[in-house]
């Protein structure tokens, strides 16, 4: 069913404790832990506890979560002190785009300078 543990899902196992992860922030709908291969000084991943592929597929069926973890996000950058000269959130989407665990998350970067277009 949409949203239930998947059990060849690594982040699903994070969410259940079943695999360790440096853990900043949890809600009711949201985990949020450190990427453990960080691209900037704060790379945190920010995820839903239900289970769904990618972004796209949780706006449509839990539209409220992707608001959760965007206000997740922007506690994450203030706690690492990166709010005040900016932080970049991205939702790869697909393979295409560089998606490679199939649980939807939202990386969260900051502590460097950023260019556009991204790679
Ligand atoms: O991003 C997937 C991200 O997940 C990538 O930046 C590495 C990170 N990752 C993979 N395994 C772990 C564990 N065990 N803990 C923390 N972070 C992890 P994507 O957008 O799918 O390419």
């Amino acid at each position: 069913m949409a949203g239930e543990p998947q059990a060849d899902c690594l982040f699903c196992k994070i969410v259940a404790g079943e695999v360790p992860a440096t853990v900043v922030r949890e809600s009711e709908t949201t985990v949020a832990f450190r990427d453990i291969n960080p691209q900037a000084p704060t790379h945190v991943l920010v995820i839903p506890k239900a289970h769904y592929p990618d972004a796209a597929s949780l706006a449509a069926a839990e539209p409220t979560v992707v608001a959760d973890i965007l206000r997740e996000a922007a506690e994450v950058a203030a706690e690492d002190k990166v709010d005040t000269s900016g932080f970049r959130v991205v939702f790869n989407t697909g393979s295409g785009a560089g998606q490679t665990v199939f649980h939807a998350h939202l990386h969260v970067l900051g502590g460097r300078g950023f260019n556009w277009p991204p790679g």
